[in-house]
């Protein structure tokens, strides 16, 4: 049997945390007198935190000192873990447990591959940290996607060539960063946001077991 090494982002394909992401953003901007939409919350999905708070920033056209950056960034995280310690495993998006148990059964690579710097007390509090082999996240990188390196670090953890890669990814930024990597992209959103993925899918629910098996024997 083959074995190929499939390689998860965290948010927005196993769980929904860019609604605490959002929460926390927003009342940092209203503490500093203005607003945050969904919408430009849109724009932070795979950014790193301190890139998303340039861009807030730049959203509200506000100046700052970089102690006061550091200030908020603090802040902001901390906000974000209050959030994240209500988690639990029904947090977990649709289809992704048997998608995972899929890949388990046919003994394939499982990777982590995320941005954020909280990925293991989340992937905990969903009970999943045991499903991942290896995990990447905002801790072991120091470029952050659209650079591929924390798929590159995935396939290295899972001895696989980036020919032997399948990632999984919500965000625009990591689509590209899969795709420079060589590795098949598969967004897991709108079609017309991740149009540069090889393949596009809602949710977990569309991908079939047949689908898996075709990467698989690819
Ligand atoms: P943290 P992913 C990313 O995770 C999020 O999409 C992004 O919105 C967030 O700013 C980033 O993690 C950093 O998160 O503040 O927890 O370190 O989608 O790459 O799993
Ligand atoms: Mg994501």
């Amino acid at each position: 049997m083959k074995r190929k090494a499939f390689i998860f982002d965290l948010d927005g394909v196993i769980v929904d945390t860019a609604k605490f992401h959002y929460l926390a953003w927003k009342n940092l901007a209203n503490s500093l007198g203005f607003e945050f939409t969904e919408t430009q919350n849109e724009l932070f999905k795979g950014v790193s935190r301190v890139r998303s708070l340039e861009i807030l920033l730049e959203l509200g056209n506000y100046t700052a000192t970089a102690k006061e950056k550091e200030n908020w960034l603090v802040q902001k995280n901390q906000e974000y873990l209050n959030h994240i310690k209500g988690m639990d495993r029904s947090e977990i998006l649709p289809d992704v447990p048997r998608v995972l148990a899929f890949l388990q059964e046919q003994q394939q690579g499982i990777a982590l591959g995320s941005a954020s710097k909280n990925a293991r007390p989340i992937l905990e509090r969903v009970d999943l940290l045991d499903a991942f082999e290896v995990i990447v996240d905002g801790n072991d990188v120091t470029a952050a996607k659209p650079d591929p390196e924390v798929f590159v670090k995935g396939a290295q953890g899972l001895n696989a060539a980036p020919s032997d890669c399948i990632v999984f990814e919500d965000s625009i930024a990591g689509i590209q960063a899969a795709n420079k990597a060589s590795m098949v992209s598969i967004g897991i959103g709108q079609k017309k946001v991740l149009h540069e993925a090889q393949y596009v899918f809602s949710d977990f629910t569309e991908i079939s077991a047949s689908f898996l098996q075709q990467l698989i024997d690819a």
